[in-house]
């Protein structure tokens, strides 16, 4: 409406002027073309006259009157002209032609003739008059009286005027409709720039859309929301830590309470049939333990495989059942399949396939049809959960992991509005690697529905990028890590993930290192003095375990001395066992453990202790606070968890960390022994150095890497996301407006 009115305001006085000069321009035109029209017929007159003089001076003194017609009726043959008459000495009109007009005698032919425009309005119209002495010499018979029509100037006259009215018409229009296109335009473009200005981008690159004028003006913005988003960043002090009630004051303040659904294939709570009766167990998985502590900050929805033997026995009509279940804030919604469709779709696409295409551990990707096939379908089928349990159309969504690359963009065809955050946990790998996937294209534009796509390091975010760019026709602004596709936008963004630092309570309810050293050492029959380094880890090829051993190994081999008195504890929780690849991996490392136990061992002593069973997280706890050293020797890992569970355990700020170059924690964590798995002999020196570090050197690292864990908690990792999230929600609500402003203007 405010362009209308713009636009009016500028159109109305443009008419005024446009109409003024027609008004004005008009009559001169007439009066010119007049004028042009009377030169041309004074010359032309005087031209017939020159030509015609001599022979009608010979007729009239011969006084032949049939050669003085034939002379006069040539000349009114040409329509302009109306008569020609002779005037005598008596001023007496002696002769003239047929049709010469009455009102014109002598006199008034001279009297008009003598005027500066010799034109003369009779009934019929108007003529030129023109009157030519008849002489020759110094005899003269009088003047030769020249009549020419008129009207067909006026008509010509009228014909310029009509086009010049018509032209000054066309020129007003063109100028108003160029005026209102410019406006628009114009106002497009300052909306595309706000629009531009508040995504902090575009602005920036001299291709965009937005307007010139506003880029100085944005510059100045987003240098100043960096300035604030790094203050803040950096007042996050350890005063400011990200806490569970932090997070939860975010999700009302910032996602003003909106809905938040979580998808995962693992579910948190898993309900199993026990001669005890039910029991409730939590899965061995760094997923779980990274978003759990979010949906007890929000009581949301989780939506996950009900893979419980009991799962069914304890889910009311919608398949939900609530959890914690010792004190319920959050509902778990399961997901019921088949046999054929969790081997197709877990163990076969997902497991088999995408996760050794994710991780460099030199084991093969299987890709079949038939997994392909059930990849699909599952992820169609916890797309219509997620769309069924909705209550908004607009909700925040976590989707997790590998196992769903499609949900993505299966939920955004139905809820376009909606804010998908889809976290990947483990690495992505470069473009060569990732074109071994038959469906590579299909897997990209999945997760290309999401709105925030997320990983631990940038290094994989810098791969993903790379990859969409090497198989997918897309817009990506490297700058801002940001990809175009269709229309969307995804914030391609690392967000390291982590663990839920404990607070004073959980640590009063730990017991002393002296207990957790004793009861680790009796446990294993084990004397007061044994070392003992700690893995853990699922049972998995991509853990570096086999790597472990070796390096367990080569350090007993080049200090002999330390035979007897070190051991490493390695658990390993079953994990994926039905599948060929991990079966034939636990047989070879049985084979090599026995292979090292034999070699360095006896009866009562093992240097590598092999617990293939899942522990209890307490214990785990107990295992890390008894331990020297923990060994991290993954040889792909997207973060490890474990690593930082360690840290968070060792409050008395002993024990030296052992961690793999390869793991993504290896960034944010370099007081660690960082090794290269595969060199064995660095791995079994860092082995020995970690068995006799000085206690003042484990104080040092340890210091900083607890430090680094506690301010770098879970909380922070969902709070990073989730105000991404909150933030590309309010930029859209933000846009919608501009947009519905400008189409109703
Ligand atoms: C993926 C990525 C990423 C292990 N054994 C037992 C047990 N666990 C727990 C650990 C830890 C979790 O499982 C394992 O987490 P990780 O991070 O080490 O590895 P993945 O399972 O492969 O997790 C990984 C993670 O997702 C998060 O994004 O860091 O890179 O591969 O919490 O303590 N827990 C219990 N008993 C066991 O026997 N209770």
């Amino acid at each position: 409406m405010n362009t209308f009115r713009l636009q009016f305001r500028f159109l109305a006085p443009l008419f005024l002027v446009i109409a003024a000069t027609a008004y004005l321009t008009v009559p001169l035109v007439d009066q010119l073309s007049l004028r042009w029209t009377v030169r041309d017929l004074n010359s032309r007159s005087q031209l017939i006259a020159n030509t015609i003089s001599d022979n009608v001076f010979d007729a009239v003194t011969s006084l032949d009157h049939v050669r003085l017609d034939s002379i006069f009726n040539r000349l009114i043959m040409d329509e302009r002209v109306l008569g020609v008459g002779i005037c005598d000495h008596d001023g007496q009109l002696s002769e003239k032609t047929a049709g010469f007009p009455d009102g014109i005698s002598c006199s008034v032919a001279d009297a008009v003739a003598k005027k500066s425009s010799p034109t003369l309005k009779l009934t019929r119209g108007s003529v030129h008059i023109a009157v030519e002495p008849l002489d020759r010499g110094v005899l003269s018979l009088g003047e030769l009286i020249l009549v020419h029509d008129l009207s067909y100037a006026e008509k010509r006259g009228e014909d310029t005027r009509r086009y010049l009215i018509l032209f000054f018409v066309i020129l007003g229009s063109v100028i108003a409709l160029i005026t209102v296109i410019t406006a628009h335009l114009s106002l497009r473009g300052w909306v595309a720039g706000a629009r531009a200005l508040m995504r902090g981008e575009g602005l920036l690159k001299p291709f965009e859309t937005s307007s010139p004028e506003l880029q100085p003006l944005a510059q100045d913005l987003r240098a100043m929301l960096r300035e604030l988003e790094e203050e803040r960043r950096s007042r996050e002090s350890p005063q400011d830590l990200w806490t569970p009630e932090k997070l939860r004051d975010l999700l009302h303040a910032d996602l003003r309470g909106d809905e938040v659904l979580v998808v995962s294939n693992r579910e948190p709570y898993i309900h199993e049939n026990t001669p005890d009766g039910i029991v409730v167990k939590r899965p061995a998985s760094g997923l779980v333990t990274a978003v759990e502590p979010v949906m007890r900050a929000c009581s949301g929805t989780w939506i996950a495989h009900g893979s419980g033997s009991a799962d069914r026995l304890v889910v009311d009509s919608n398949d939900t059942v609530q959890v914690p279940p010792d004190k319920p804030s959050y509902s778990l919604k399961r997901v019921w399949l088949t046999k054929e469709e969790e081997e197709g779709y877990y163990y076969g696409f997902a497991n088999e396939g995408l996760w050794p295409l994710c991780h460099i551990a030199h084991v093969r990707p299987v890709f079949r049809v038939s997994d392909w096939e059930y990849y699909k379908a599952v992820n169609q089928r916890f797309a219509d959960k997620v769309i069924a349990s909705a209550r908004t159309d607009d909700p925040v969504i976590l989707v997790q992991d590998y196992h769903f690359a499609l949900l993505p963009q299966m939920i955004r065809e139905r809820l376009p509005r909606a804010t998908i955050i889809t976290f990947w946990h483990i690495p992505w790998p470069n473009p060569e690697s990732f074109s071994i996937c038959p469906w590579r294209a299909e897997l990209l534009r999945g997760m290309l529905g999401s709105s925030i796509l997320g990983f631990h390091t940038r290094y994989h975010c810098k791969n993903f990028i790379e990859t969409v760019d090497r198989f997918l026709e897309t817009r990506i602004e490297h700058e801002h890590s940001i990809i175009r596709l269709d229309n969307r936008e995804t914030l391609v963004k690392s967000y390291p993930i982590s663990i839920h630092w404990p607070d004073e309570a959980e640590e009063a309810s730990w017991p002393s290192i002296e207990d957790c050293r004793s009861e680790l050492r009796q446990r294993f029959g084990l004397s007061a003095s044994h070392q003992v380094a700690i893995g853990v880890d699922r049972f998995d090829y991509t853990k570096g375990i086999l790597e472990r051993a070796n390096a367990v190994e080569r350090m007993l081999e080049k200090h002999p001395d330390m035979i007897g008195k070190f051991s490493l504890i390695q658990v390993a929780a079953p994990s994926r066992s039905s599948l060929d690849e991990y079966r034939y991996f636990q047989e070879r490392l049985l084979q090599r453990v026995e292979e090292i136990n034999q070699r360095f061992g006896n009866e009562s002593y093992k240097p590598f202790i092999l617990l293939a069973e899942h522990q209890g997280s307490n214990v785990l706890t107990r295992y890390f606070r008894g331990a020297e050293a923990c060994v991290v020797t993954s040889l792909h890992d997207g973060m490890n968890l474990v690593s930082k569970e360690f840290i968070s355990s060792r409050n008395d700020l002993a024990g030296v960390l052992i961690l793999s170059q390869f793991a993504g924690a290896a960034g944010e964590l370099p007081e660690a022994l960082i090794v290269n798995p595969y060199h064995v002999e660095e791995t079994a020196d860092a082995l020995y150095r970690a068995m006799t570090m000085p206690e003042g050197e484990q104080r040092e690292r340890m210091r900083n890497l607890r430090t680094t864990v506690r301010e770098r908690n879970v909380y922070r990792w969902a709070g990073h996301m989730l105000q991404d999230a909150a933030r590309s929600r309010r930029r859209e609500r933000i846009e919608a407006r501009l947009l519905s402003h400008s189409e109703n203007c």
